[in-house]
Formats: C-alpha cells, structure tokens, sequence
C-alpha cells in the first residue's frame, strides 16, 4: 500500500507527498494535528491538514523570520515569538549572543509537547533547558495586552488566517504589537504567498500600514509552501531593513546560516512587479 497527503493549494492545485507511517494524529481544544513521516521532506508537521514545517525545508522559513529583523535592529535584547510552537524560530533568535530573553507565546500547548516529543531538532531551545528561553501557552493577543514597551523584536510566526490565527492579521492586534514594541522596535510576520493570497496580502498590508511607518515587503523560496514562493511582512517603528541594515556586522556573524546572509537579507527585499502591486498603496 502507498500513502500519500495532498495540502490543497487551490480548488484543482495542490501539493502531494508520499508518506511511510503516521507519528502522531490528535485533536487540541484548537485545531487537528498530525506529524507524518515523509519520504522526500523528512518528518512533516501539519495543522488542520495545512504544512507547517518539514525537517527538510524548514531552515528556509526559520531563517528568514529571524535573522533579517535581528541584524536590523542594532540591539535586539528581548524577543517575542507568537506561535511559532514548533520551536524553529527561537532556535534560530539563540544563535544572537546579544539576545538576553526569548518568549515563546504559542495558543496550542499540544504543537509544544509534539513538536519536543517528534521534532527535536527544531525544538531543541524549547525543551526547558535554556534559560534565556521562557514559554508562555496563551493566546497572543491576550499576552501582548498585558505586555506593553517591552520588546526589541516580536515574530508573529502563524499559520494562514483560519482558525486560531485570523485575529493575527487584523489591525487591531497590529495596533497592540505597536504597543508591545519599545520605541525602536520590530516585527516581522509570515504574509502568505504572493502568487496564490494577493487579497490576503491587500489587506494585511493595509492594516499594517494604518499602524507602522515602515512596512515593507520580502521573499523567500519555501518549497513546501503553495507555489514555494512566500513572503514576509517588516513593520517597523525607527529602522528600515534596506537603509538601515549594517551588512558588515551580518557578514561578521559567527554562526552557519543555510539560507540567510548578508547579500540575500538586501536581495530578499527586491520584489517582481506582481507581488510589488499586491501591496501597493
Ligand atoms: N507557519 C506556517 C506558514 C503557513 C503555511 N501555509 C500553508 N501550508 N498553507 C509555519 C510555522 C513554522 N514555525
């Protein structure tokens, strides 16, 4: 017998892998999750039927929310991930020496247990045994309330804007991450694909700039995403990730990147024309 899982992209596109067995299949108080061995991607996470990461690919996503906003900010100490339950993203916060603190606020304490329990390489920050690393299993929103002028940086690392992530693309929470950011701060959110989502796009970033003065755009090339073309959203209060950004202290860092360095952080803001009118003002 032959298993396979298809993530539907759109009504007659999807993408299609063949999978050996089945890690874990349940259902949280939010949403259904499932990690599956794949034969191509390595172990694949999913939420409700939609890729979340795969061992394979992840380091591309996991770079690019990251390192851009860190090696903008000039000193990024205290950093805020909402969602993100997997791990990835403060994995890659704790390879920057400067940063002090690490917030994980992630909604589904079960994406947390599985992702330690399945994914080790990715959850490896988030098992307790960093201390710069703190966990907090809330709903974002409720958490940035009670957290204002605190933050350098805040990654909103979410899935698309169904089920429990939707209120994360509303101008409303974008107005209490302003709040939550210091008067310098940052930060960056996955955006969705600009081939497949530009009403998606029309409309976060829009939102975004009701909130921020700097809102800017950038790409990267996630294979397992719907058209493997992805973006990401910098809104930012002082620092613009083009003019701003010191490539030398990018070029100086003393950790591996896969995906990220310094000529890609400037080429990665660079959009076709397409994309470019999808966020047009
Ligand atoms: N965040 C998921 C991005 C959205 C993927 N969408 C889709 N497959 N339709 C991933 C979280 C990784 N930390």
């Amino acid at each position: 017998m032959e298993l396979w899982y298809t993530e539907k992209h759109s009504e007659n596109v999807g993408i299609t892998m063949k999978v050996s067995h089945s890690l874990f299949s349940g259902k949280s108080e939010f949403q259904q999750l499932e990690i599956v061995e794949t034969l191509e991607y390595g172990k694949m996470m999913l939420l409700d039927g939609l890729v979340m990461v795969t061992e394979r690919d992840e380091f591309i996503y996991h770079d690019m929310i990251v390192h851009p906003a860190l090696f903008t900010h000039p000193s990024p100490k205290k950093i805020l991930v909402i969602g993100g339950g997997d791990g990835g993203s403060i994995r890659e916060i704790m390879k920057h020496p400067e940063v002090e603190q690490a917030i994980l606020c992630e909604i589904d304490g079960l994406v947390i247990e599985k992702s330690i329990e399945f994914l080790p390489t990715m959850a490896s920050e988030i098992d307790g045994s960093n201390p710069r690393v703190k966990l907090h299993v809330d709903d974002g929103l409720a958490y940035i309330r009670d957290h204002q002028n605190e933050f350098d940086v805040i990654l909103v690392d979410s899935t698309d804007p169904i089920g429990p992530a939707v209120g994360l693309f509303e101008e409303d929470f974008y107005r209490l991450v302003y709040g939550a950011l210091k008067e310098d701060g940052i930060m960056v959110a996955q955006s969705e694909s600009p081939f497949y989502h530009p009403k998606i796009q029309q409309a976060m970033y829009a939102n975004l700039r009701n909130v921020f003065p700097i809102v800017e755009m950038y790409q990267a090339f996630i294979p397992t995403y719907p058209s493997g073309f992805w973006s990401f959203a910098f809104a930012s209060k002082r620092y613009h990730p083009v003019t701003d950004f010191d490539a030398q202290r990018a070029a100086k860092r003393d950790f591996y990147t896969k995906y990220y360095n310094e000529q890609l952080h400037l080429g990665a803001f660079m959009l076709p024309t397409f994309a470019r009118e999808n966020i047009a003002k």
